[in-house]
């Protein structure tokens, strides 16, 4: 009996010290939980927390409202793989080796997710990460292969590939919802990156936005019509205007049938991606593409009555409306998952110690300079939303406009959960700015460079230096120009000042600064030819359809 109870209190004082402990566990690790948010070519200009008059994102405002705007957040080269490259590493593109889409990713060096894991975090990847590898340091992960699909997607898991049928959007918010519900563990914090494939090139958006968007009409961009005259020849040369380069079916979803049918009255001739309506199109089940049929039929009818009689201009016109209904149709399906993850880390508790970052992989073209795509140093690209919300810490409703890039990611994140970053990042901690400490942030002037040249959409090789109030870039490879716009007198940047004997001083200026942010980054012009050496190695041809 005696013994019996003295078992009984044994185990009873083992029990007790492990939930003791579970509990200090929990208590103890008081680290901050990071949602780190990514779509793929998600404009500033589509977030009504920057600018309302073509779509209200109320979600995706809520991080805003409740935290911090960037107005000055920028990539250091504008393209998928390279930002992600540059986000995952903390270094420029030129060091971390991912310059373009196309270069492969050398494996051994640490991402950020990796330190984060190594230090008792429990971390996880769900949607685009579109790098050619699969992700290091995530105790799970679902991702699409290369692009993914928008209608029933593949997917690459631990566990081998699956096909999830669906919406895109909506399948990755499951997979984040489901994992932050069952396999969290709660004795540690998390760092969860859920990052979306919407709104990327071809714009499928989901039946129900797609019927609705479609009877909306969008305020058109002030430079859609721009005729790049007082530039440089980069911008002429750029394959990505939208009635010269955007394509019929593969865009604007007229069917392939209806463009043959109406032959020379379907001029002038955009050369098409082969299988380009058919490849998100065919992928739809039967009851998938009767919904779509609804909204196409009309579309197809609306083009093959009136084209062949419109003005150039009214063409411009009729694309830039398609576009914008497909693409911000997209963008309203990402707000309404964002809300989604938000509404639950709210009703779970979460929301109160856990960071979230809204961003995207680059900015993109929403008809300015009669433009879509991506690439430029110009600011619709360049630029990228970003919006971080934590509570306690940062003051909600602030905007902040200091230069802040994508190569500051890691080290931020890894700073805000009090872990030291590596000493060879090439960012710079946005702690200072998030916890209103403004007077430690010194960064004046940002490094930008731009590589997939030639390559679809024919943006030519350049590299720059940007500060709040100038940009000046050199465009080299097959030519050898400079621009310069004076950011506060021509937002637009429709001026290239950069002969203009008034800005003399300040060219010279920029440059000695931009050298000396070269040196700093450890680029080069040594380094510029080596890449283009690998480049011709790799024989990249233009218009590859890889990517
Ligand atoms: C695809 C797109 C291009 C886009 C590149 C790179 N065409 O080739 O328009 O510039 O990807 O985009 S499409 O077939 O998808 O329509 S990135 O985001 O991956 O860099
Ligand atoms: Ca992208």
């Amino acid at each position: 009996m005696r013994n019996k109870n003295h078992y009984l209190i044994a185990a009873l004082l083992v029990l007790g010290i492990y939930s003791c402990s579970q509990k200090e566990e929990t208590q103890a690790d008081k680290r901050p939980n990071i949602l780190f948010i990514m779509s793929d070519d998600h404009a500033y200009q589509a977030i009504s927390a920057y600018d309302d008059k073509l779509l209200q994102t109320p979600n995706i405002d809520r991080i805003a409202d409740e935290g911090m705007l960037f107005t000055n957040a920028c990539v250091s080269n504008s393209i998928c793989a390279p930002s992600r490259a540059t986000i995952l590493t903390g270094k420029h593109t030129h060091i971390n080796g991912k310059i373009d889409n196309l270069m492969p990713f050398d494996t051994s060096q640490v991402t950020f997710p990796q330190i984060f894991q190594q230090e008792g975090y429990q971390t996880a990847m769900f949607g685009k990460l579109h790098f050619g590898n699969n992700p290091k340091g995530v105790d799970e992960f679902m991702i699409l292969p290369g692009q993914g699909y928008y209608l029933n997607p593949d997917f690459n898991t631990p566990r081998g590939d699956t096909t999830i049928m669906g919406y895109v959007t909506d399948i990755i918010t499951d997979l984040t919802l489901n994992w932050l519900k069952d396999e969290r563990d709660p004795r540690k914090p998390f760092m969860m990156m859920y990052m979306h494939k919407a709104p990327h090139r071809p714009w499928w958006p989901n039946p129900e936005k797609f019927a609705e968007f479609t009877q909306k009409q969008f305020p058109e961009p002030e430079t859609l019509f721009d005729d790049y005259s007082n530039r440089g020849t980069a911008a002429k040369d750029a394959e990505m205007n939208l009635l010269t380069h955007m394509m019929y079916s593969h865009d604007s979803k007229v069917r392939p049938e209806v463009l043959e049918r109406m032959g020379e009255k379907a001029s002038p001739k955009v050369e098409e991606f082969e299988n380009g309506f058919y490849g998100p199109y065919g992928r739809a089940t039967a009851e998938q593409k009767a919904k779509y049929d609804l909204v196409l039929d009309g579309i197809n009818a609306d083009f093959e009555e009136n084209w062949p009689s419109m003005t150039e201009e009214e063409k411009m016109r009729w694309k830039y409306q398609r576009y914008m209904q497909d693409y911000l149709a997209c963008i309203s399906s990402v707000d309404d998952n964002v809300g989604r993850v938000l509404d639950y880390l709210e009703e779970s508790g979460l929301a109160e110690n856990t960071i979230v970052v809204y961003t995207s992989d680059q900015g993109f073209y929403l008809g300015e300079h009669g433009w879509f795509d991506k690439r430029f140093i110009y600011n619709e690209s360049f630029k990228t939303p970003l919006l971080v919300k934590w509570p306690n810490v940062i003051k909600p409703g602030t905007t902040e406009d200091e230069m802040v890039q994508n190569l500051d990611f890691a080290q931020t994140l890894l700073a805000a959960a009090g872990i030291t970053a590596l000493d060879d990042m090439q960012g710079e901690s946005l702690m200072p700015l998030l916890t209103g400490a403004r007077e430690q942030w010194t960064r004046d002037a940002v490094y930008y460079h731009y590589y997939e040249y030639p390559s679809v959409h024919m943006v030519k090789r350049h590299y720059g230096i940007v500060t709040k109030e100038f940009k000046l870039a050199h465009f080299y490879y097959d030519i050898d120009e400079w621009e310069l716009y004076d950011r506060a007198k021509d937002p637009l940047e429709m001026n290239n000042v950069y002969d203009d004997p008034a800005y003399a001083d300040k060219v010279q200026e920029l440059k000695l600064q931009l050298d000396d942010l070269r040196a700093q980054y450890k680029d080069s012009p040594e380094l510029d030819q080596k890449y283009i050496q690998i480049y011709k190695d790799m024989q990249v041809k233009k218009d590859n359809d890889f990517w």
